[in-house]
């Protein structure tokens, strides 16, 4: 497939009834927010993120201009339409034996399946693990988390990574949750001139460096940009300030949208501010509100970042009208 025969897809934030958004034509995934155990609806467009809005909770809508196909492969969903194909899957690590080989097991599946389909790029992942930060040194669950997804991602030869957030839920114990846009034509990964890449990490963050890009430049132009925090080259700053953490991320944020010669966030850039402390809110939407025009939908929700010190992290869309 070309570029040109990519149907157009956007992701918005809606207010809108959940049934009502099922029914609008070329609905390829509804998500929503709720770190309760609520059973997850049987259509394979529904996911719910084990992560608790802070302040309001609408549902994200990700829409083609294409008819759409899904369906389910044992425990994994997709929706497909247009080049562009929605994938989840929600492990429980106690069937894997722990986190890493439920990451194994989570991107072994992933991959299989997506290698199998025409929309066969990784453009964008989410991971949410449960209690990311509990372990220490390179026992930390995160770390772990990375050498599994590391080791599928070898064996697969993907070496030129996605964009990705991984983030920790306080949802079911056990719950790994990964999900991913793909398309029949790849994006183009780009990097941040103020970070180091994250494969690159020092030995000092873990014995398998993240395997994540910093941003996804995607075949429709629009960018998908992964977490992002207050790391500068690879070091955290500001350890446990918040309002210097915010600033700092937006840097870093400017800086990505500068290294891809995109404009400000507008209206068409839903962001989602995941808070290691709900209590946080009022302060974090104080600063977005000095940093963002009102018109840019964001989403504050209660997650761990995968550095204990780190408070905040942003992650997002710059979309083209396209
Ligand atoms: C960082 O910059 C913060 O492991 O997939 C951000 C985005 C982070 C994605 C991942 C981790 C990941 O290193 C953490």
């Amino acid at each position: 497939m070309s570029v040109d025969d990519l149907a157009r897809f956007t992701v918005d934030y809606r207010e809108a009834d959940p049934l009502a958004l099922l029914g609008e034509p070329g609905t390829l995934a509804l998500i929503d927010f709720g770190a309760d155990a609520a059973p997850g609806k049987p259509d394979p467009r529904c996911l719910r993120v084990p992560l608790n809005a802070v302040t309001r909770a609408p549902h994200e809508h990700w829409r083609v201009d294409a008819p759409i196909d899904s369906g389910l492969n044992g425990a994994l969903r997709w929706t497909a339409g247009g080049g562009w194909m929605f994938v989840a899957l929600d492990v429980d690590e106690a069937i894997h034996g722990g986190i890493e080989a439920a990451a194994e097991h989570a991107y072994r599946t992933l991959c299989g399946f997506v290698g199998t389909r025409a929309e066969r790029h990784f453009l964008r992942l989410w991971n949410y693990l449960h209690a990311i930060n509990e372990g220490d040194g390179d026992a930390e669950r995160y770390r772990r988390f990375c050498i599994g997804r590391a080791h599928v991602l070898t064996e697969h030869c993907i070496d030129r990574y996605p964009a990705a957030s991984a983030i920790g839920h306080r949802g079911p114990p056990g719950l790994l949750q990964v999900f991913a846009l793909c398309a029949a034509t790849p994006g183009a990964a780009l990097e941040n001139p103020r970070q180091v890449s994250a494969w690159r990490y020092p030995r000092d963050y873990g014995p398998t460096p993240p395997s994540f890009a910093r941003a996804m430049r995607l075949p429709n132009d629009s960018l998908a940009i992964s977490g992002t925090a207050a790391i500068v080259g690879h070091a955290s700053r500001h350890e446990r300030d918040l309002a210097a953490q915010i600033d700092e991320t937006f840097a870093n944020l400017d800086a990505l949208l500068d290294a891809a010669m995109l404009p400000a966030f507008d209206v068409h850039s839903p962001l989602k501010v995941y808070l290691r402390r709900a209590e946080d809110a009022p302060v974090v939407e104080a600063a977005l509100a000095r940093y963002l025009d009102p018109a840019v939908p964001r989403l504050l929700l209660a997650g761990d970042i995968c550095r204990r010190e780190l408070l905040v992290e942003i992650d997002g869309w710059s979309q083209t009208s396209r």
